[in-house]
């Protein structure tokens, strides 16, 4: 594993580095009408009720979030953040955090209701978030695909089937025409690892998921229609805006060797292989920039139990956050240094914590960035940081009970408020830049 080298701090990253925080629409939105929202409340119920045999003796206090994650509204988006009717008010957030950029999606189910019928109230709703964006002089960061699919993809396959490249396309096409003379950073398709993971190999980050299946014959089918759907989205983006930078955002774990057998190291080098060999290696020509998510390290170590229990996300002794996870700043710059044998810039698209009362935040972003710089130093093209996420939203199959957010979100009056870990970010900004 690479070990830090430099320690110098306190000079500043590229002139136009990005600072931003990040979103996605299923997570903040609301009112949303696709597969997940579909889905969510057939099982709103069950993990409500499981919540205690799930969660309990994983996070670090089980007492605290008892209440949310046992109670059934947790698990339904609904209204989320209200982001959609707000975002003029969250863009003041962002700008008063001293961020000159924002990440969001475009949720497909708006833009595309039906299959080949295209909303164009939908798409003047998000040039209207371009512009106020613009006008704060706020750079947008485009995902155009973040885990949701609008209801009536299923017939025609989903995205192992094989007309999702032209179908996707399509969308790209439509949401181009309109965007990409004011948009320069695009993200075609948000931690393709963790759909794979969760959607067709059986597990991964969340407990649920729409159709989990064990499937790898169509997990494959998958990762390379994601391959071909990146190509072409990125050149429909490029013919209307041929400078944009377009990019995956990928999900990285700094994998370590929790004990040293040799069923461990190959486990290992396994769960290296497949993002490395399978998607980066196929689309590195084909990206501007990496886009890093990077939230953990995660211990290997082999034993008799299953091995989707083989993966550890916490050594026993680490600080963790509200989710269980281990804090483990280095292993962004573990993760940023590996990416250097592409020779692309990276941009970290998200990092975060979910941290209810804000204690642990600002230094989880201070060392993390530190961790960055010192990678950035050590030859990384590191060239923006995203911290996810601006708001408290709903954390998939989590509900609401995790608080990733820069800006609280009361969900009865949905007042924002900032917190103090914010205007921590924001100095940040100004010491490295
Ligand atoms: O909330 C998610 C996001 O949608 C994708 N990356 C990880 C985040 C935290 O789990």
């Amino acid at each position: 594993m690479p070990q830090p080298k430099s320690t110098q701090v306190n000079k500043p990253f590229l002139a136009d580095f990005l600072w931003g925080a990040a979103t996605a629409a299923q997570q903040v939105e609301g009112g949303l009408d696709n597969d997940w929202s579909a889905w969510e409340t057939s099982v709103s119920k069950e993990l409500a009720s499981g919540a205690k045999a799930r969660l309990k003796g994983v996070v670090p206090d089980w007492d605290a979030i008892k209440e949310e994650a046992e109670d059934t509204n947790n698990y339904v988006s609904r209204k989320s953040a209200d982001h959609y009717n707000r975002y003029e008010e969250d863009f003041d957030l962002l700008k008063s955090i001293g961020c000159n950029s924002y990440r969001f999606s475009i949720e497909w189910s708006r833009i595309e209701p039906k299959r080949g019928e295209y909303d164009s109230k939908a798409l003047d709703h998000y040039e209207a978030m371009v512009d106020a964006l613009i006008e704060r002089s706020i750079k947008p960061m485009i995902t155009l695909h973040h885990f949701t699919n609008p209801t009536w993809l299923e017939e025609y396959g989903g995205w192992h089937g094989e007309n999702i490249v032209d179908i996707f396309t399509n969308f790209s096409e439509v949401v181009a025409r309109r965007l990409a003379n004011k948009v320069d950073y695009w993200c075609t398709i948000n931690e393709p690892g963790s759909y794979l993971l969760q959607r067709y190999l059986g597990g991964g980050a969340w407990p649920e998921w729409p159709k989990i299946e064990m499937n790898p014959v169509r997990g494959y089918s998958y990762i390379k229609n994601v391959v071909k759907t990146h190509k072409e989205s990125r050149r429909v983006i490029k013919n209307t805006n041929p400078g944009a930078k377009v990019g995956i955002a990928h999900g990285l774990i700094d994998f370590q060797l929790g004990r040293l057998d040799p069923v461990s190291w190959l486990f290992k080098k396994q769960l290296e292989f497949i993002p490395d060999k399978y998607i980066l290696n196929r689309v590195k020509h084909d990206m501007d920039f990496i886009g890093v998510n990077y939230y953990m390290r995660m211990l290997v170590k082999a034993s008799f139990s299953h091995p989707a229990n083989w993966a550890l996300k916490n050594t026993g002794q680490d600080i963790l956050n509200d989710m269980g996870w281990g804090i483990y700043p280095d292993g962004i710059y573990n993760v940023t240094q590996k990416l250097n044998r592409y020779n692309l810039p990276l941009i970290v698209t998200e990092n975060g914590i979910p941290d209810a009362l804000d204690t642990k935040r600002a230094k989880f972003i201070s060392d993390h960035i530190e961790a960055l710089f010192r990678s950035h130093k050590d030859g990384a093209d590191i060239r923006g940081y995203f911290y996810w996420s601006l708001l408290d939203n709903y954390e998939w199959s989590e509900g609401f009970w995790p608080k990733f957010g820069l800006a609280s979100v009361d969900r009865r009056t949905m007042e924002r408020t900032l917190k103090p870990s914010a205007q921590e970010y924001s100095k940040l900004i100004k010491e490295y830049s």
